[in-house]
């Protein structure tokens, strides 16, 4: 059994659609082993989004990201990283495969609804991040 996270964002929160980004999932046989609505502190989202830091737009990203509380999960299934990037979608929701959830609910490269580990290594450090 593989881990990873995922933090629904807030223009998804906004939108009311917690609950049915996580019944999407627990439907795919995911479990949801952490759960957790939460404030992201600056210094949470400079570590989490430490690859952006550069660019133009984190400044953009940070205060998105803190538009309001977001909700934050693990999940647990085989394979679990490379199954939920697929289920999620590329970054821009306009180049995201039908039925994913970014193309369903994404409204641009930045409010794209979801965030989804990338890799089993940065799985277990956002897990480590977000749950201690
Ligand atoms: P990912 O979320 O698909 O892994 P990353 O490149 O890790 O994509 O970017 C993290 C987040 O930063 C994206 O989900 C999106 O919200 C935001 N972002 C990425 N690229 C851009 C951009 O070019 N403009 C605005 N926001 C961006
Ligand atoms: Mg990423």
């Amino acid at each position: 059994m593989e881990k990873t996270l995922i933090i629904v964002k807030p223009d998804a929160v906004e939108k009311n659609l917690i609950g049915s980004i996580l019944n999407f999932f627990e439907t795919k046989n995911f479990e949801i082993i952490q759960l957790e609505m939460m404030a992201l502190s600056d210094e949470m989202l400079n570590e989490h989004y430490h690859h952006l830091t550069d660019k133009p737009f984190f400044p953009e990203i940070v205060e998105f990201m803190q538009s309001l509380p977001v909700v934050v999960a693990t999940l647990q299934a085989d394979n679990a990283v490379e199954k939920v990037r697929n289920l999620v979608g590329v970054t821009d929701p306009s180049e995201a495969e039908e039925g994913t959830l970014r193309k369903i609910h994404g409204t641009d490269v930045m409010h794209n609804v979801i965030h989804a580990s990338d890799s089993v290594d940065n799985a277990r450090a956002e897990i480590k991040r977000f749950f201690g």
